[in-house]
């Protein structure tokens, strides 16, 4: 571990993630997220499994109490002691027009979307602690929790296959922006503007009261979207096949599908050390396949990057943001087009922009009209992913690279705290402060040597 250098770094981290504690699970911010998010979740896992792999383990386990009957795992799982007036979408914006069997009972409260699935690859992060730890309580505890996990896993990936990808095109379909969790990314602006709002009841913007500027946050024009689709989502009472044939925001996410490779990877390697049936090993076997050669399909060669398919419009999202460089995060692209899509990642189109403060790609390319430093996804630097990159880069064998990923954004983070995410240019923190998933990820780096 290399954790000198950083100034107490790794003791503030763990100081985030401890205040953020709720007790067996951590909301995703002190203030503008108080309640349990998806991904964030996992995240948090891959942190505290360097600190308490039992604790880590707990984490998802408390996500995945909160999992619908078809498989899917909830991007929110509610906290009923969130203070009024904190998140404007609390439980009963997301009740179905008819009762569902496929949401879970109370007390357990959950939206109705779901967010990229790095579950598994935390899962497989907290056996690698236990691991290391050798035997003893703790580190059998967890063991045993993520063997209690792993169908639970398997029937969200299978979920992600079946009802988000039923044309076996290797892709995942997501019905809302903040399915990619990124929400307002200018991937979604053209398939969002298709959008008719209708009789959207009035709301207040709660999320402004934790950022100093409403840039910082997405535009009304973009909230009144996604409050509709929500509640089109509610109406159709959460049926696959209705919302499949009928909800007007519908795009293949070369993210979020790429996600899912890198889990299946691990979910197979879980598969494996759990010695589960044969038959899964090959189902999983052939979901990665599958989603590589989704992926593949979906590169443009003019702009060296993976494109999201708007599926109701019928069109490639020509936008060059991180999600382009999906192919990496699913691993083992062909060579040709492994180097094509490094030579854009380390252009000047994301990480050596030279303006950049920090050689950190941007969420969006400062090169494209949607280009905004300070807007959320729009163009700041986000420290997770930054982790993904380097995680999928050093799995990879891009050694330097990684280093080099993984020293920059410890700067950045000893700079700027552990703020959601950054001014490219200048470094200035932004969003929520004391972010839990940043937090984590500093933890991940911080428990690495190099
Ligand atoms: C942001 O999304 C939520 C909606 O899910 C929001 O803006 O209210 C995104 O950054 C998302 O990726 C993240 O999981 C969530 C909590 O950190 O915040």
């Amino acid at each position: 571990m290399e954790t000198g250098a950083w100034n107490g770094m790794f003791d503030r981290a763990v100081g985030v993630l401890r205040r953020n504690d709720m007790g067996g699970w951590t909301r995703a911010a002190p203030n503008l997220y108080p309640h349990q998010w998806s991904w964030d979740s996992a995240f948090i896992a891959i942190g505290l499994a360097r600190l308490d792999a039992h604790r880590a383990a707990r984490e998802l386990i408390t996500l995945f109490s909160g999992q619908w009957a078809n498989g899917k795992v909830p991007h929110i799982v509610f906290n009923p002691h969130a203070p009024p007036r904190s998140y404007l979408l609390g439980p009963e914006h997301w009740a179905p027009a008819v009762p569902t069997p496929d949401a879970p009972a109370p007390p357990r409260q959950t939206s109705g979307l779901c967010q990229p699935a790095v579950h598994a690859i935390a899962a497989l992060r907290i056996l690698e602690a236990a691991d290391e730890t050798g035997a003893g309580e703790t580190a059998d505890g967890a063991r045993m929790f993520i063997r209690h996990l792993y169908p639970h896993i398997l029937a969200w990936h299978r979920y992600l296959l079946n009802e988000r990808d039923p044309e076996h095109s290797g892709l995942v379909t997501i019905y809302h922006p903040w399915e990619s969790g990124t929400d307002n990314s200018p991937r979604w602006d053209a398939p969002l503007e298709a959008v008719e709002v209708g009789d959207l009841a009035p709301y207040e913007r709660y999320d402004l009261q934790f950022v100093d500027e409403p840039s910082e946050r997405p535009a009304k024009r973009e909230y009144d979207r996604y409050l509709w689709l929500v509640e089109l989502l509610r109406r159709a009472s959460y049926d696959e096949a209705e919302i499949r044939r009928t909800h007007p925001f519908a795009v293949k996410d070369v993210f979020f599908s790429a996600i899912l490779v890198a889990a299946n990877e691990a979910l197979l390697q879980m598969a494996l050390r759990f010695k589960a049936p044969g038959k899964d090993c090959e189902e999983i076997e052939a979901w990665i396949s599958r989603g590589r050669q989704g992926l593949e399909k979906r590169y443009d060669s003019r702009l060296n990057l993976c494109l999201d398919y708007d599926l109701r419009a019928d069109e490639s999202l020509r936008i060059r943001t991180i999600a382009g460089f999906a192919s990496l995060v699913a691993g083992e692209p062909q060579r040709e087009r492994h180097d094509a899509l490094i030579e854009t990642l380390f252009s000047h189109e994301f990480a050596a922009d030279p303006r950049l403060r920090w050689p950190l790609p941007p969420s969006t390319s400062p090169v494209e009209p949607g280009f905004h430093p300070r807007a959320y996804w729009r163009g700041p630097v986000w420290p997770v992913i930054s982790w993904l990159y380097w995680y999928s880069l050093r799995r990879d064998g891009e050694k330097e690279r990684a280093v080099d990923l993984r020293r920059s954004s410890l700067e950045q983070l000893n700079v700027g705290g552990f703020a959601e995410y950054f001014e490219p240019f200048t470094g200035e923190p932004l969003g929520s402060d004391d972010q839990s998933w940043t937090a984590a990820v500093a933890l991940d780096w911080l428990s690495e040597d190099s």
